[in-house]
């Protein structure tokens, strides 16, 4: 089938890149653990009629005519992810995770409030209160951490000690580099606790969550959760906010991203969260999630053997931190650009407490969810986590490297990116 005819008659130079694109994701070896491919009916809910309306507000009270069919859409977004998560109340409209988590604050906070977050070297998020983010001009961030780095065990006592003394609003939850479990009941009793909120950023696992491959935050008590929806829940890049139980907040989160934050909602984005939380509710995203997790064991086995260090010492969830510059000599940077050289996409990251700059820092982070769903089990993982051990051991051995890179587009070749997979 030919791709983009259209835009192929009208615009070369758009078309090129999106040829470009189409072969780099079908050719590579997709390791970034916030990546994914949504199917070919989220694509095309994405490219969707939807873009053309304007629907401030929400289903049954917007502010333009003419929302039959987009109240009718994203009621069924709202059935379907509140179905999902166990949630009374949700939001489908943010943007991305960044609005929402903005959203969120601004529903729950007033100006100059405490929010207790985990610290942002220890696996934290920008939105959780980096200095760079004007979010830190408007509230207080103050931070738990890991008790222990080589085990991910969280300080508990250090978190109930912090909430206690700084009395947050918020105790959130979360992690962009974190591979382990919080303590979901712990963290939920230390809040209320103090007469804070238990909020879960849960942009990572999602849809871990979702196909109740991990624990669900809203069963021990937390009562927000935020969340990407690109990432393992496989949909189309957005952002949501869900609300356990409480109507108030409910409400208080509709009147915060509309109209206090945002604009007029993305319709085509909320049709393409429609159709992938359909198909999240599926049987078959159940086996997805799981084998995610499956996979990301085997590369841990793989990386333990071969004696590299990894941060919390494994994972519990999709993803891997790998101290390669005490494992390898190397920075992330340079083993960032080794592997993309080889076929393999991944990030570099800071580890706990680094010593070196965000720019060069000294670990890589990688993840499953998007080789799972090219169909990807334990042994091939395994053998991506071998090839990956390589490249970084023979970073001076160009034939080596070039064997590596074969072998690489021999898997990506035997596991085509599917076009659909429900
Ligand atoms: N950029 C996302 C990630 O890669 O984890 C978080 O916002």
């Amino acid at each position: 089938m030919e791709n983009y005819p259209n835009i192929k008659r009208q615009d070369k130079a758009v078309y090129k890149t999106l040829i470009g694109e189409e072969r780099r994701e079908r050719e590579g070896l997709e390791l970034i653990p916030s990546e994914n491919y949504v199917s070919r009916a989220v694509k095309e809910a994405n490219a969707s009629i939807f873009t053309n309306k304007y629907s401030e507000g929400y289903p049954g009270r917007r502010y333009y005519g003419g929302q039959t069919y987009t109240d009718m859409v994203e009621d069924i977004a709202r059935d379907r992810a509140k179905k999902l998560f166990g949630a009374k109340y949700v939001n489908v409209q943010p943007h991305a995770g960044a609005p929402a988590n903005v959203a969120m604050y601004f529903a729950l906070l007033e100006p100059g409030d405490t929010v207790l977050g985990m610290d942002l070297s220890h696996g934290g998020h920008l939105t959780h209160g980096h200095p760079v983010t004007y979010l830190t001009k408007i509230f207080k961030f103050v931070r738990y951490k890991m008790k222990n780095v080589e085990t991910g065990e969280i300080d508990y006592d250090e978190m109930r000690a912090v909430a206690k003394r700084e009395k947050p609003k918020i105790l959130l939850g979360g992690y962009s580099a974190y591979p382990r479990e919080l303590d979901y009941k712990i963290m939920a009793d230390i809040a209320h606790e103090v007469g804070a909120l238990a909020v879960m950023d849960a942009a990572h696992i999602a849809g871990l969550i979702a196909g109740k491959a991990v624990k669900n935050p809203f069963d021990y008590g937390f009562d927000v959760i935020t969340t990407t929806t690109h990432k393992t829940l496989r949909g189309p890049r957005g952002g949501m906010i869900l609300t356990r139980e409480s109507e108030e907040i409910g409400k208080k989160v509709d009147k915060a991203v509309f109209p206090g934050f945002q604009g007029g909602p993305l319709m085509h984005n909320i049709a393409a969260k429609a159709v992938c939380f359909g198909e999240a509710l599926s049987p078959k995203f159940k086996t997805y999630a799981k084998q995610i997790l499956a996979n990301a064991k085997a590369m841990e086995k793989v990386f333990k053997k071969a004696g590299v260090r990894l941060i919390t010492g494994g994972t519990s969830n999709h993803l891997l931190l790998a101290d390669v510059w005490s494992s390898f000599g190397i920075g992330g940077r340079e083993a960032e650009t080794l592997l993309d050289h080889v076929g393999m996409t991944l990030n570099m990251n800071s580890i706990a407490d680094d010593t070196r700059k965000p720019m060069d820092p000294s670990g890589i982070r990688f993840g499953t969810p998007a080789a799972t769903t090219r169909g990807f089990y334990e042994k091939d993982c395994a053998r991506i986590a071998e090839l990956m051990i390589e490249t970084l051991k023979k970073r001076g051995n160009k034939k080596a490297l070039k064997a590596i890179h074969e072998e690489v587009k021999k898997m990506c070749k035997k596991h085509p990116v599917p076009e659909a997979f429900v």
